[in-house]
């Protein structure tokens, strides 16, 4: 399909969003500071959060202060050209309506209601492209994910193939189903998931989304483009598509005390260099659990968009 992948080539520059339950924690649990990314803050590295207790932080997420039309607006501001938001990270909560797990944002909060949709059709009206992040390997709180619970609530032993078939394929499926056009799916960390698998992700994606692209950390070399390591923008040209994935600060998913905030020089620089060379550039912002986005972030954006405006045809 000669349009696959239309936005992300002719784009050159995206929204990233990491935001769940972890924006909430904002890097503190039980009163103590974690310094490291803000969405691994359950893991072991970190506070350890064991996956029942975590699962707990869902009654107090009330997201009230979001608002969707805000947050496009701002990427259009910005210059962007498409979002790629968590549906759902490593810790398995998803930010949307979902009908095979309750710990989800309609089911499991306060706030009860679809945060993807509110995304998607605010990006449609606007003309904004739209993507999701699923996080396809690791999930900490589902049996049988990769880093979740051995056993189910019963105490039997659940598998990766279990969590596979009864989570992450059909969540895909609803993700590509249920929010109309998507740009991409970035699947992330496939760690040492078998083929087989990402192959059905794949043929999933094709099947009811056949303009958008597959991440290259789908793994197996099954995705359309590559990424490169985290926030490292390359000195050379890189043959065939790809993209830079940056932060504008340190931590991807909202961390009370980060304040090393890029300006918008700095982000200008990192995207021209990125486009430059032949690559997409996509720079994430963390909202917090309120539902808004640190002002620091949003100035930044807006400036750095003024400059790219002046070049509207570029
Ligand atoms: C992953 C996630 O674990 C992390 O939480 C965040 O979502 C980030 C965007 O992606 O972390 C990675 C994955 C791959 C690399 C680095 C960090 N890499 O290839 O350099």
């Amino acid at each position: 399909n000669s349009l696959r992948g239309k936005n992300f080539i002719d784009g050159n520059y995206a929204m990233f969003i990491h935001w769940g339950l972890y924006s909430q924690l904002a890097n503190k649990w039980k009163g103590k500071t974690y310094y490291g990314i803000g969405e691994w803050l359950m893991h072991k590295d970190l506070a350890g959060v064991p996956a029942d207790e975590y699962m707990e932080v869902a009654k107090d997420f009330n997201p009230t202060k979001f608002d969707a039309d805000a947050f496009v607006s701002l990427a259009k501001n910005a210059g962007m050209k498409y979002i790629i938001i968590t549906s759902k990270h490593h810790d398995g909560f998803a930010m949307f309506d979902t009908k095979v797990s309750d710990f989800n944002v309609v089911k499991a909060t306060p706030y009860g209601k679809d945060l993807m949709k509110q995304l998607a059709e605010a990006c449609k009206k606007q003309e904004m492209g739209f993507g999701f992040y699923y996080s396809h390997n690791q999930d900490w709180t589902e049996p049988g994910g990769n880093g979740g619970p051995k056993t189910n609530a019963k105490g039997e032993a659940v598998t990766f193939d279990d969590y596979f078939k009864n989570k992450c394929l059909p969540q895909v499926i609803e993700l590509t189903k249920n929010y109309g056009d998507i740009e991409l799916i970035w699947f992330d960390t496939p760690g040492n998931m078998p083929k087989k698998y990402v192959e059905e992700l794949v043929q999933v994606v094709r099947k009811y989304q056949p303009k958008a692209l597959v991440s290259g950390r789908a793994g197996h070399g099954l995705g359309d483009y590559t990424t490169l390591g985290d926030m490292e923008i390359p000195n050379k040209n890189h043959e065939g598509l790809w993209e830079t994935v940056d932060v504008i600060n340190d931590s991807w998913g909202y961390a009370w005390y980060d304040q090393n905030w890029k300006t918008p020089k700095d982000i200008l620089e990192r995207l021209i260099s990125t486009v430059a060379r032949g690559g997409t550039y996509m720079v994430n912002i963390g909202p917090k659990g309120d539902g808004t986005i640190p002002i620091q972030s949003t100035k930044a954006l807006l400036n750095a968009g003024k400059w790219i405006k002046k070049y509207p045809n570029v």
